[in-house]
């Protein structure tokens, strides 16, 4: 009985930041155009050579969710798979994992595969992908709708709330509403957003200066959810200072379990673009 677990490549994981004797891990990549280059958001992608391309291309600049078959390859591989995907009210990659399940039932029927809607994106991924392999490991012979319904409800217990520099990809890609007045304008302000259950991005806050900002994450936090217990995933596009002083606020204020930093993979770096801290709770 060969485990999987699958993600798309914007749970911000690499292939070798999960280890296990009992499961498989593997993400599967979106693609990202910047101008006439197209790079492949797999674990050999530079996201310094990607930023750097992006700061110099004047012309538009996309993303792309993987193919059905990007995911049956995927789900061939294990017996039974587990696979998680940024919230389908921001891309195709669901819709292409649901199709991906689908064809690979059609040829190997006796295989299971859950796909679940994360909701969310790379922190909220990678708690979700641990819990998976934290409750496999505890009992390989675990049922596997029980396995889903379990991590269902994980994923509904799970938040999201961002800090970025730059909204300007999210904006111009059409996954969020123009900033207005004030949060557009003024220097020195940083918006806060936040992700809905549904999986769209809202803005939630804005704050002047860094230590307000990461206050204000602390704060938008706590009026979130119980968050006593929690584990908490930082994602940060080249700005690890930024994490740890937001790691910092965050333990100093909330009764959280553990606060890990993780540096975003292709996919969040176009979102988030340079600076932009994600915290997936
Ligand atoms: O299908 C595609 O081309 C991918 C589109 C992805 C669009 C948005 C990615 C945003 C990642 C900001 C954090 C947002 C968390 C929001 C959760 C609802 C970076």
């Amino acid at each position: 009985m060969v485990w999987n677990i699958v993600c798309d490549s914007s749970c911000d994981l690499r292939a070798t930041d999960v280890k296990s004797e009992s499961v498989q891990f593997e993400t599967v990549p979106l693609r990202l155009q910047v101008g006439a280059r197209e790079f492949l958001d797999n674990d050999q992608l530079e996201v310094p050579d990607l930023l750097q391309a992006m700061a110099a291309e004047k012309s538009a600049s996309s993303t792309a969710c993987p193919s059905p078959a990007a995911f049956a390859r995927a789900f061939e591989k294990g017996d039974r798979t587990i696979c998680f995907t940024i919230s389908a009210n921001l891309s195709g990659t669901y819709n292409a994992a649901v199709m991906g399940r689908e064809l690979t039932l059609e040829e190997y029927p006796d295989k299971q595969i859950c796909v679940i809607d994360s909701k969310s994106t790379a922190g909220a991924m990678v708690l979700l992908v641990r819990r998976a392999q934290a409750l496999i490991e505890a009992n390989p012979n675990v049922d596997f709708e029980d396995l889903c319904a379990q991590l269902r409800m994980y994923q509904a217990s799970l938040r999201t709330c961002f800090t970025l520099e730059n909204f300007d990809n999210l904006i111009k890609n059409g996954r969020m509403r123009p900033l207005v007045g004030t949060l557009l304008h003024s220097l020195g302000i940083h918006v806060i957003a936040d992700a809905t259950p549904q999986g769209t991005i809202h803005v939630a806050d804005k704050a002047r200066g860094e230590q307000k900002t990461y206050r204000a994450i602390a704060a938008l936090m706590s009026s979130s959810k119980d968050c006593a217990g929690a584990e908490v995933v930082i994602s940060h596009c080249e700005n690890l200072a930024g994490a740890l002083a937001l790691k910092e606020q965050i333990l100093a204020s909330l009764p959280v379990k553990s606060v890990d930093i993780l540096s975003c993979r292709g996919l969040t770096s176009f979102y988030a673009m340079e600076k932009g801290l994600i915290v997936g709770y």
